[in-house]
């Protein structure tokens, strides 16, 4: 039986983890929309991995005997001043949640679950990737501040990014 603790903060995850993927859907229509294809898939398979974090989340409370609550999704904004201004918003995002993981973890720890524990050292792993990915996109877009060309290639760059489904047990997908 999972701990009622830990539980419950895993469900209050479930919530940040689809909220993550609503955000990276509205963000995905805001580079459609605005021409950036690439940056659109990028977006794309974001929201995929943000499924499949929730679902991971999800399972665990099912394996386990727990009870998932799902909670309401909050309202998020739909539009951008820039690709840029975008990835900074992501960025703050993922910041948000490595400190909603940590927390989790430090809730594991204080109960003693140690199953819980194995489950989040792989989210801990996951957050470093996630912030990383990121970073790296900002520091391009910084680079080419708004030269169309820069941005084009770019653009072209995050084309490429594909969904790979994490085996068990193992660790993130590359960006
Ligand atoms: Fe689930 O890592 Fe991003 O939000």
């Amino acid at each position: 039986m999972v701990n009622p603790k830990v539980a419950a903060a895993i469900n209050e995850q479930i919530k940040n983890e689809l909220e993550s993927a609503y955000l990276y859907y509205a963000m995905q229509a805001y580079f459609a929309n605005a021409g950036f294809d690439g940056m659109a898939n990028w977006m794309s398979v974001q929201v995929k991995e943000e499924l499949f974090h929730a679902s991971k989340f999800y399972d665990y409370i099912i394996n386990r005997g727990g009870q998932i609550q799902l909670k309401p999704i909050a309202i998020l904004k739909t539009t951008w001043e820039s690709p840029l201004n975008a990835f900074k918003e992501a960025l703050i995002h993922e910041e948000f949640i490595t400190s909603r993981i940590n927390f989790l973890m430090k809730t594991a720890i204080d109960e003693n679950d140690f199953a819980s524990k194995v489950l989040l050292d792989w989210y801990v792993n996951e957050q470093v990737e996630e912030e990383s990915n990121v970073t790296k996109i900002i520091a391009s877009l910084v680079q080419v501040k708004d030269s169309g060309e820069g941005l084009l290639m770019i653009d072209r760059e995050l084309a490429t990014r594909v969904f790979i489904m994490p085996i068990p047990g193992q660790g993130a997908q590359p960006a």
